[in-house]
Order: C-alpha cells, then sequence, then structure tokens
C-alpha cells in the first residue's frame, strides 16, 4: 500500500501538463495502491532470472558499422525541445523550456558494488583519458517517435573497466541525480525517485554503449541529461539514464523507475523489438522526427527489432525468450 503522501502527490499533477500516458499510468497506479491488483502485484514481485547470457565477442568491425548512419538527422533545435525528462516536467516541451537550475559543475559520480576499486570521483577524473568521440544512432523512444542524433561520448566499457568490476558484477545499475531544489518535478510522485536504470554486464560493455557528454559537437543541454547520460541505441529511449550520479555494478537484475512504476508494460531488457506489443499500443512502426521539418505527423516508417543494430546486438540474445524478456 502507498503511504497516503503518495497518493496526494499522485493526484496533484497537474493534468493540463500530462500527457495521456502519463494519466493512465497515475490511475492504473492510484488503482493498484488502493485495491491492489492481484496481477500486477504478482508480476512485481517476480523477480527471476533469465539465463545467463552466450559469450560472444563482437568484432571491432563489426561495432564500427553501427557507429553513425548515413540516415537524416534530427534538427538540434528538436533534439534540444521534445524530450522526456521527468524531473523536469511530464510534458515534451517542459525540460527545454525549464529554467536552468541544474548545477552540473562541479559533478560527482558515486561507483560502487561489485568492483575492487570503487568511490567518488569527479566527472573529470571518471572521463580522464578518454576522447568523446561522435556517434551518430538512430534512437528509438517507446512512445514512437524516432530521432537520428549526433552523440559525444565514451565508451561506457573504458569508464567501467576503470573500477575493475569483480565476477560477481553481472548487472550495472545506474541512478540520476533527484533533487527537488534543482529538478522541480521530483516534489510529484509522477516516477518513484531517483529514475533508475539498468544493463546486464555484456550490454554495459558493448562497444555500442556510450556514456554521453555532448551532442552536435556541443555539451549536453540541460534538458538531454547534462552533464552525463546513458545512450544504448538498440533500447527503447528510457533506458537512456540522464544527469547520472551513481553506477553499481551487481549481482542481481537491478530494479528500474518505469518497471517499478508498471512492471507489466516496461520489462528490464526493453530492447526495441516491432514484434513485441507494448499493452496499449503497437511497436510497429514509429514517427521519424528528422529533417527540415521535423514535424510531428511525419510519416510513420517500419520499426526494426534492435532499432536496426541486429548486426552489433543478437547474438548478445541467443537463447533469450525476446517475448518473455521484454
Ligand atoms: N533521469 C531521467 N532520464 C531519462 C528520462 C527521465 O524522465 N529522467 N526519460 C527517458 C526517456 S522516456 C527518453 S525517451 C529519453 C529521452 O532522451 P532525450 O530527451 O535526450 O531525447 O530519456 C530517458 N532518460
Ligand atoms: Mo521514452
Amino acid at each position: 500500500m502507498f503511504p497516503r503522501h503518495v497518493l496526494r502527490d499522485a493526484l496533484r499533477i497537474p493534468a493540463a501538463e500530462v500527457t495521456d500516458e502519463t494519466v493512465y499510468r497515475q490511475r492504473r497506479r492510484l488503482l493498484t495502491a488502493l485495491v491492489g491488483t492481484p496481477a500486477l502485484a504478482l508480476s512485481a514481485c517476480s523477480r527471476a532470472e533469465p539465463p545467463a547470457p552466450p559469450k560472444v565477442a563482437i568484432t571491432p568491425a563489426q561495432a564500427k558499422s553501427g557507429f553513425r548512419t548515413d540516415e537524416e538527422l534530427t534538427r538540434y533545435q528538436d533534439v534540444t525541445s521534445y524530450n522526456n525528462f521527468y524531473e523536469f516536467g511530464t510534458g515534451k516541451n517542459d525540460p527545454s523550456r525549464a529554467p536552468r537550475t541544474l548545477r552540473t559543475s562541479p559533478w560527482t559520480v558515486t561507483v560502487g558494488g561489485e568492483c575492487a576499486k570503487p568511490g567518488k570521483i569527479s566527472l573529470e577524473d571518471l572521463l580522464k583519458g578518454l576522447k568523446p568521440e561522435e556517434r551518430i544512432y538512430r534512437m528509438r523512444c517507446v512512445e514512437g517517435w524516432s530521432m537520428v542524433i549526433p552523440w559525444l561520448g565514451v565508451p561506457l566499457a573504458d569508464v567501467l573497466k576503470k573500477f575493475e568490476p569483480t565476477s560477481k558484477a553481472k548487472y550495472v545499475a545506474f541512478t540520476s541525480l533527484a533533487d527537488p531544489k534543482q529538478m522541480p518535478e521530483v516534489r510529484y510522485r509522477s516516477i518513484n525517485w531517483p529514475y533508475r536504470e539498468g544493463l546486464r554486464i555484456d550490454e554495459a560493455m558493448h562497444p555500442l554503449t556510450i556514456l554521453a557528454t555532448g551532442l552536435y559537437g556541443k555539451a549536453l543541454p540541460q534538458q538531454n541529461g547534462a552533464p552525463l547520460r546513458l545512450v544504448v541505441p538498440w533500447k527503447y529511449g528510457f533506458k537512456g539514464i540522464k544527469s547520472i550520479i551513481e553506477i553499481n555494478f551487481v549481482e542481481t537484475m537491478p530494479e528500474t523507475a518505469w518497471h517499478d512504476l508498471q512492471p507489466s508494460e516496461y520489462g528490464f531488457f526493453s530492447n526495441v523489438n516491432p514484434n513485441v506489443d507494448h499493452p496499449r499500443w503497437s511497436q510497429k512502426t514509429e514517427r521519424r522526427i528528422a529533417g527540415k521539418t521535423g514535424n510531428l505527423f511525419a510519416e510513420r516508417i517500419p520499426t526494426r527489432i534492435f532499432n536496426g543494430y541486429a548486426p552489433q546486438v543478437a547474438s548478445l540474445y541467443t537463447g533469450l525468450d525476446l517475448k518473455k524478456w521484454f
């Protein structure tokens, strides 16, 4: 059962600023809290572990073929004004319109768990010796739109290796800042703050996975997750956790913000998959926001399995039932 203040906070979300989806989520959440839904409660509790991943080596050439795409880029103005960053509001335009209250310098990241060298480290030291590279990635949001974004970032693997993960590090858990003084929406319970995400260790170490520090050759704007966010191009956008302050190596599958909110709708893996519908909508097509028009009424194009990155990542999931482990 949710504490009373959670219900009150949930009800207080201004309707005008909330998408249908958010309203729906809140209602479901309240219903679950008030009457309890056995099916949801059950799936929330079942934390069975998926089969161990196959040991696969991705050749550098294979990986590199995914680092760029010739597809038309999404304009800077669209990448930076149509966002999901609930800490700054639940509307797509809220994060870009929010006052610049996030203090990104100094920025400290705490790294811990199953590793030989845990510690609290400044962003500068975290990135020391690593040169941000440009990666042009297709990005696909679970809500059905997609973008092509030139990120600046470093391979996550290079950062993680500095902390010497042990053999018990089967997953990596990430946590965002959740400071109501810097992030106005954190006062409301649209999400169980802090925002949390996770990857299996092989996904985290995959060469396509980056920690982004910029886009279009410039530092990340606040609304895109300054100063440091995750980018995993074969997964739905919500895996790309923003404004990261904590990284933990863990032995069991970590809880994630969206799974916590609605386990029947958001799985841990969240690989882009046109063959697995979201319970309330199809995932077969996407609206590509790109080019000069960048408009929201663009024609829908077919969504590809693993967002088109199957040559690079499909082997990570050999033997995994993608319908079960969505
Ligand atoms: N901390 C945090 N990270 C987040 C979110 C959020 O609300 N809070 N939204 C996620 C979702 S749903 C998407 S689609 C992407 C959007 O990233 P973009 O705004 O840079 O395109 O950020 C993800 N990372
Ligand atoms: Mo998303």
